[in-house]
């Protein structure tokens, strides 16, 4: 027994050591992927076509896409109950969505024209113009953050929409494309993956993936199956009791989720 037991203990020290070198010889250690605890599931409107999310002082906004369906609307979260919504123009697709100061800032998908909305009414007060595809949109304390469907983050002046500068997104020193969807949270960016179950977790000063979040399996949790259900895309941060809550484009049920560590 003690012989087995010296054997088993050799063996699982070499396999260490052997794995400690294989990352050595890469020059750096694996960008972690973290898993998901679902803390609660809500009804979510199937019929959105999910383009934006954001948590507003205890209510949602949420944009959706699509020509002549596009709308931005306010929502009840714990009842997925669209309490206001307005429709975009017939000719734009409505992309993502954030707030700065108390205005709801709304992209479009290849109209170069976003809008900006009053937070309460959701009137428009203003649009503005902008070169190149929309898709999401966040914002740092400084500045708006824009994506445009490349790897590229685009930092945006949150008065003017001047663009101040950008950022490839890389993972191992590749592009990371597609960057869709957009949430600050603890001063990280967090982005949807377009047609994956991957939020990257991206440094906004450096644009280096510290991590991945892989939601594959969420939909199907906490309810009836989803057959119409698009892709994963929405993330909100409610800043003050530090909650993450995720959707998808057409999905029946909002999520709010942990981040569970890797292993
Ligand atoms: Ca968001």
């Amino acid at each position: 027994m003690q012989t087995s037991h010296f054997l088993r203990t050799w063996a699982r020290g070499l396999a260490a050591a052997v794995a400690t070198a294989g990352l050595a010889a890469c020059g750096a250690e694996a960008t972690p992927y973290y898993g998901f605890r679902v803390v609660n599931a809500y009804p979510h409107d199937a019929a959105a076509y999910t383009q934006g999310l954001i948590w507003v002082d205890g209510q949602l906004y949420e944009s959706t896409g699509k020509y002549g369906a596009s709308t931005v609307r306010r929502v009840e979260p714990g009842t997925g109950a669209v309490l206001q919504s307005v429709d975009l123009p017939d000719d734009v697709f409505g992309e993502g969505m954030t707030i700065w100061k108390d205005d709801l800032v709304v992209l479009t998908w290849q109209s170069g024209i976003g809008y900006v909305l009053e937070r309460d009414g959701l009137s428009t007060l203003r649009t503005f113009r902008y070169a190149g595809e929309g898709w999401g949109l966040t914002h740092s304390p400084d500045e708006l953050i824009m994506s445009d469907g490349t790897a590229q983050l685009r930092f945006l002046d949150g008065e003017t929409f001047a663009e101040r500068r950008r950022l490839t997104v890389t993972h191992d020193g590749q592009p990371v494309e597609k960057l869709n969807e957009l949430e600050w949270v603890r001063g990280e960016v967090w982005a949807n993956i377009y047609q994956s179950n991957l939020i990257a977790r991206i440094d906004p000063g450096s644009g280096v993936v510290v991590g991945w979040i892989d939601l594959t399996g969420l939909l199907q949790q906490g309810g009836a199956p989803a057959p119409d259900a698009d892709v994963l895309n929405g993330i909100a941060w409610d800043a003050a009791a530090d909650r993450v809550f995720v959707t998808g484009k057409y999905w029946p049920r909002l999520f709010e989720i942990e981040v569970v560590e890797p292993g």
